[in-house]
């Protein structure tokens, strides 16, 4: 590649641009980028780094003894072999799965984040290549990010785009917001994120003028920096999964004194009385009372009420971060949030009301565009059958077997291959240990990867692909105005092949590259990706330059929507003309629907309700699993910012100084985590940043397990869905639950073992 040239690109934490000097790369922002995010620091070391997949790679058991059940996998060898040869035998596997059990026994949920570009977008490839070359794929629904949110909005307000997509905007909160209540904070590690990416990180200035206009902001979360120092915030720590009940203690009060919105309960609600009963304990003989409240969340009752009478007359938003839905009862903080904005009069205010997950992700609180971005159809799925995305070690080790999900019994399909490109499970998925064994079983677990993850290590088959530096993309965002030219940084690392050209020459040999391609280059789809968004500024009579001028400019800026409020301003200003898509056209405070499914575990009106995972007297501290500030996820932990927050190689881990004393541990030890599921090393941070009785590890360090031929290995490195809990948030949403478990922590006193997860396996 030529010296000094400046080349745009874009990833899900931002647009910027990269140039070579001499034989560095060097990454720098896109020059209007208020607050450009540092995770673009993780590329210029990621790019060779001896991590990357350089050939495609066949597990030696696989090869020596064929498909079936392994329990090798995820320890033996690997073989190299030419990609030709590769081809034929992941042609050959995937011909006869779908001849001897039917597409239905293919997994192609295949979740993940993969990268920016939206034409290779790696997920988006896996499922059209098996919709046009196998008939189709049993697939996923929902995501790790809000699996029991999705489900219960639709049933409460809407579907989750129009809650948390176009609803409140940041432009409304520097105007008009007095009091927000963040529940689970509003992390910017995590705010300037976005899948598709984001040119513009307005979150941390727009928390500025606020909290300098007099809005009040209340960071309710175990971590203090879930909110940042410009929004001047009050740090409240309720014990780890208690909002609900907090919620519930605030409402009683604003209720029992007649301070709560009648008027709007009675014209813009369904189901309140069933609600209040459940409230003041004329149902169950236990009114929600701010001492009740006081007393489940370790807070003090006199604090809870006066903040309920504090905020009655004032423009106030509740906003719940999605971790705390990614917990057992997780959809009850959901709609508990939704009922505290209702009782308060708020929802559909500019500035005020229920802003569900504001501030956990880019895409929240901005502008919809007005025209969409690229995207690359998928084709038709054949196949019916699907899971709650993290139901997927329950579906390998229960076929078969039915469960419930959102009002229906289904059943788990009998899967013998899995194809994963573009996600990795053993970094998202909770109990590594469980989902290990849930992978054994399978026939055969084909996965394309750039970097020898823990998932590729567990593969029979391992495809290398590029990286999004090494190919051409557009990237583009709903809720981004810049849409951006992706150029090629550089050449593909090794043998590596696009994603794309993988599919495609498999297409061929099943006879169906012409139904994947439709005879199109990679650079002929983005042509005619594009066209579709210039046909559409073109119906509107926005500038539409041509492909080759948008190419050589490097990005178009997109038309946007007003700042409409979306969907609940337009309910609120005029309920008749604009219901709301539920049962009654209006918020459900209680939901007659809900209550007929008949689950224990997520009732007819949001509820608190008891966890089984909180800590006891062996495993005595929550830990909190968060989202990494220095990675996206996994992705590129091998890179320079990532791993120049490391200590000692491991993962830092974040406890409270008296947790730590009375463990014996200092700042800078290395400690180990462990419950009954599993355990991990971390290095210490010692801090009052954290509440007593929590320790937080965030996600995303390599599994790196001490024996991978173990059956329960320690990881060494820091992984903490060693110790999360495998378990569905409810039978209405069956999400993820990995946010919060119980665990103990100890010194570790040993031998520091070597920490080999990015080290590629050496071909026999
Ligand atoms: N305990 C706990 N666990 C959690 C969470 C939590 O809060 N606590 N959070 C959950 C959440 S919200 C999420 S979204 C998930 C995230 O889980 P994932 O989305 O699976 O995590 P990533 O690390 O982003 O994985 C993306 C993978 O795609 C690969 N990749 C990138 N580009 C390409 C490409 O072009 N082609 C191919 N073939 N591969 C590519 C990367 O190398 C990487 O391995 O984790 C979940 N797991
Ligand atoms: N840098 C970076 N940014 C990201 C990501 C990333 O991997 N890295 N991932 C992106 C993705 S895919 C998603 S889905 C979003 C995730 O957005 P979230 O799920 O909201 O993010 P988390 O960091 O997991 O959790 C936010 C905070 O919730 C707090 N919390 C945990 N449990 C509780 C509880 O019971 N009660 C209360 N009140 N607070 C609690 C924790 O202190 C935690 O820091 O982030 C996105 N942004
Ligand atoms: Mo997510």
């Amino acid at each position: 590649m030529s010296e000094e040239r400046w080349l745009s690109h874009s990833a899900h934490w931002g647009a910027f641009s990269a140039a070579w000097q001499g034989e560095a790369l060097t990454v720098r922002p896109h020059p209007q980028d208020p607050d450009p995010n540092p995770l673009i620091e993780n590329f210029p070391a990621a790019l060779r780094h001896r991590a990357r997949v350089r050939q495609p790679m066949v597990r030696r058991g696989w090869l020596e003894r064929g498909p079936g059940p392994d329990e090798r996998r995820g320890c033996d060898d690997f073989v190299a072999m030419p990609w030709p040869e590769v081809l034929d035998r992941v042609a050959a596997e995937l011909r006869r799965v779908q001849q001897a059990h039917g597409a239905q026994a293919l997994f192609g949920g295949s979740y993940g984040w993969s990268s920016a570009g939206r034409f290779h977008h790696a997920q988006s490839q896996v499922h059209r290549f098996l919709n046009t070359a196998l008939g189709g794929y049993v697939r996923s629904v929902y995501s790790y990010s809000a699996g029991a949110s999705a489900a219960i909005l639709p049933h409460i307000l809407g579907s989750l785009e129009d809650v948390a997509r176009r609803n409140v905007t940041w432009e409304q909160i520097v105007e008009h917001s007095e009091v927000v209540l963040a529940f689970g904070g509003m992390a910017l590690r995590n705010m300037r994120v976005a899948s598709g990416g984001i040119s513009r990180h307005i979150e941390r200035e727009s928390m500025r003028q606020a909290a300098e206009r007099g809005c009040r902001f209340i960071n309710i979360s175990p971590l203090r920096p879930d909110l940042p120092e410009e929004a001047r915030a009050e740090w409240w720590a309720p014990q780890p999964g208690t909002d609900t009940a907090l919620m519930l203690g605030l409402v009683h009060t604003l209720v029992a004194e007649g301070l709560h919105d009648r008027a709007f309960l009675r014209d813009f609600c369904d189901g309140w009385p069933v609600f209040e009963d459940y409230l003041m304990g004329r149902a169950d003989g236990q009114p929600k009372t701010a001492a009740w409240a006081a007393a489940l969340c370790g807070l003090d009752a006199g604090r809870i009420a006066a903040l309920a009478r504090s905020l009655p007359g004032k423009r106030v938003l509740v906003v719940v971060a999605h971790a705390l839905q990614r917990a057992e009862h997780g959809e009850q903080p959901v709609w508990m949030g939704a009922v505290l904005a209702a009782v308060l009069g708020q929802i559909g205010l500019p500035g005020g009301g229920y802003a569900y997950a504001l501030g956990t992700m880019a895409h929240y609180g901005k502008r919809a565009n007005a025209v969409a971005g690229a995207a690359l159809p998928q084709g038709t799925n054949g196949v019916d059958a699907f899971i709650p995305v993290a139901r997927i070690a329950d579906m390998l080790l229960h076929p078969g077997e039915s469960f419930d999900y959102d009002g229906q019994r289904l059943a788990y399909p009998h899967i013998r291959l899995v194809y994963w490109a573009g996600g990795n499970p053993l970094h998202h998925h909770q109990d590594i240990n469980r989902l290990r064994e849930a992978l054994w079983r399978l026939d055969t677990l084909v996965v394309h990867e750039s970097a020898w993850t823990a998932t590729a290590r567990h593969a029979d088959i391992v495809l290398p692909c590029t990286m999004t530096l090494e190919r051409e993309d557009i990237g583009a965002a709903p809720t981004d105005p810049l849409m951006v030219a992706m150029h090629r940084i550089a050449e593909p690392v090794g043998e590596a092949r696009d994603d794309y050209e993988i599919f495609a020459d498999l297409a061929e040999r099943l006879g169906r590259r012409a139904a994947f391609t439709e005879g199109r280059t990679a650079r002929e789809w983005l042509v005619h990706l594009y066209e579709m968004t210039r046909a559409a500024l073109q119906a509107r009579g926005d500038e539409a330059p041509d492909f080759e001028t948008f190419w050589a400019r490097g990005e178009l800026l997109l038309p946007q929507h007003p700042d409409d409020g979306g969907m609940l301003r337009a309910f609120r200003e005029d309920p008749a003309g604009h219901p709301l898509p539920t049962p009654s056209g209006r918020v459900q405070i209680s939901s007659p629907v809900i209550a007929g499914f008949g689950y224990a575990d997520c009732p007819g009106h949001p509820a608190w309700l008891a966890r089984a995972d909180v800590p006891d007297a062996r495993h005595p501290l929550f830990l909190v699993a968060n989202q990494p500030a220095t990675r996206l996820h996994s992705q590129l932990d091998f890179g320079g910012h990532s791993q120049s927050a490391k200590h000692r190689g491991r993962e830092v881990c974040r406890l409270h100084p008296a947790d730590a004393r009375s463990r014996g541990i200092a700042d800078g030890d290395i400690v180990r985590l462990f419950n009954h599921r599993g355990a991990c090393l971390a290095a210490a941070r010692v801090t009052e940043e954290v509440m007593a009785g929590v320790v937080q590890l965030p996600t995303g360090a390599w599994y790196d397990p001490e024996d991978p031929a173990a059956r329960s290995p320690m990881c060494v490195h820091g992984n903490p869905n060693m110790l999360t809990r495998d378990v569905g948030t409810s039978s209405l949403g069956q999400g993820c639950s990995g946010q919060l478990t119980a665990v103990q922590v100890e010194r570790w006193a040993g031998e520091l073992p070597p920490i080999r997860a990015y080290d590629p396996p050496v071909p026999v």
